[in-house]
């Protein structure tokens, strides 16, 4: 009685990879250097109103320059691997066309970095900063086909040393969020019937991706992408509530993961839709719904979801105003989420293999007079998920590797520095990065492979 429970309880598989992720915009800077042209992020950031204090990524954590630093930081943690993006508009000015090889150059510098300290790369090859040069940007259908063609290229030079791929971040924040509800850029607001076939177009672009990185990577490289399905919590776990959570998931992701993880789009959603259905050219299907080496899922916040005598079958519950939340207020705090997340995925599609991909949250960080970064609620939050996690390893779900979401703080998008996640701190003026006990706490779980 009274024993705190052993860390060796909550012990990882041997060979678990721990790791850290980030994405370009959010920390490479230097928009301008080598040759990179403009996305649409660019524009939008420098747009007035659009971001927090008009905040952008111009600097970020200069990590374009800083990266030899950064790799540093993955290896005073015994990091195994690094989930970061390559920007489109690095390789591909334009979006399409004649390659920049000083861009490619900084990723071949970069992921030479990492493997020299024994980091495995894995690499988004969207993480929203969409070339600007793209007529209509996601609107257009020639999108698609210009990032399969980009996907192809990268894979042609990278893949001798990048063994894993992700083709798209989170379908949903680049189409609704951007397209929908005009939060990121390019800031649109459209109707139903052009927001689904925006989405289409992105799934569609996902296939292409696989597909062109399959037919242009050395062999053995695997392909994925990473997403942020809304995720189902049973309110309790009887066999009728999580039969409910189970249906939600699916329907709730239905023109997302579900359409590509099943190769077609679920017919409630299709109904549902109607004549603002999407308009799909013969083939289409075959592309999106490409099989995966793996699937990457990036999770933060729950739903609670109840077994209910509707058509549907479930009811999501409304959130009472004093559910707990991070420092953004959409970060709701559920670390139950992390287990159904791995167990939906695996009860609907069976993937080969689950990588969480980003994991972790904002907290208002600040450096003591002694220099320390007591950041106890991210300790908190990740110690309480990873447990939920330890959950679905124990109970042989196949998850291979954790990327904690960040590395170090950085540019948050609308909420610019304004909102950090990093478990390291950066001081923005200077460029200095230092652990918050979170780093020293992650460190340790990965050298003990198991939660504590
Ligand atoms: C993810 N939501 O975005 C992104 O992949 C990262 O680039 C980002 O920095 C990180 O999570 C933290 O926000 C999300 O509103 C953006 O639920 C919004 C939401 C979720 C994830």
């Amino acid at each position: 009685m009274g024993e705190a429970p052993s860390p060796r309880s909550l012990q990882f598989p041997g060979g678990f990879l721990w790791g850290c992720a980030t994405s370009a915009y959010q920390i490479e800077g230097a928009v301008t250097a080598d040759g990179r042209g403009r996305t649409i992020w660019d524009t939008f950031a420098h747009t007035r109103g659009k971001t927090y204090k008009g905040q952008t990524g111009d600097v970020a954590t200069d990590s374009y320059h800083r990266f030899a630093q950064d790799v540093k930081l993955l290896k005073e943690l015994g990091a195994k691997t690094y989930r970061f993006s390559i920007a489109w508009a690095r390789i591909l000015p334009q979006g399409t066309g004649k390659p920049n090889d000083k861009g490619i150059a900084y990723y071949d510098r970069l992921v030479d970095e990492l493997l020299k300290n024994d980091i495995a790369p894995y690499a988004t090859l969207f993480h929203w900063d969409l070339p600007q040069a793209l007529p209509g940007g996601w609107q257009s259908r020639d999108t698609a086909k210009a990032f399969g063609d980009y996907a192809g290229l990268v894979a042609k030079r990278l893949s001798d040393r990048v063994r894993h791929f992700m083709t798209t971040n989170e379908i949903v924040c680049f189409t609704d969020l951007s397209y929908k509800s005009g939060l990121f850029a390019p800031g649109l607001k459209l109707g139903d019937g052009a927001v689904n076939q925006i989405r289409h177009h992105a799934v569609l672009a996902h296939g292409l991706g696989v597909q062109a990185v399959r037919a242009n990577a050395t062999g053995g490289t695997q392909v994925g992408f990473a997403e942020n399905p809304r995720v189902y919590v049973p309110v309790i776990e009887t066999p009728e509530h999580i039969e409910a959570a189970k249906r939600a998931f699916r329907q709730e992701n239905a023109p997302f993961i579900s359409t590509v993880l099943e190769g077609k789009y679920p017919t409630e959603y299709l109904e549902r839709e109607g004549a603002n259905a999407p308009k799909i050219e013969s083939g289409d299907m075959d592309i999106i719904g490409s099989p995966l080496d793996f699937v990457g899922l990036n999770v933060y916040q729950p739903e609670y979801v109840r077994a209910d005598a509707s058509k549907a079958g479930y009811a999501v519950d409304r959130r009472p105003t004093s559910y707990p939340h991070m420092a953004s207020p959409w970060l709701f705090v559920g670390p139950e989420v992390m287990y159904w997340a791995v167990r939906s995925v695996t009860e609907l599609w069976g993937p080969k293999a689950i990588y969480i991909t980003e994991n972790g949250c904002s907290g208002e960080d600040y450096r003591d007079a002694a220099g320390r970064i007591e950041d106890t609620d991210r300790v908190m939050f990740l110690r309480n998920y990873l447990t939920h996690l330890h959950r679905a390893v124990s109970e042989n779900y196949p998850v291979k590797g954790y990327f904690l979401w960040s590395l170090m703080d950085n540019f948050e998008w609308v909420d610019g520095y304004g909102k950090r996640f990093g478990i390291y701190h950066v001081d923005f003026e200077t460029q200095e990065r230092h652990p918050k006990r979170s780093a020293l706490w992650y460190r340790e779980v990965i050298a003990r492979n198991a939660v504590g």
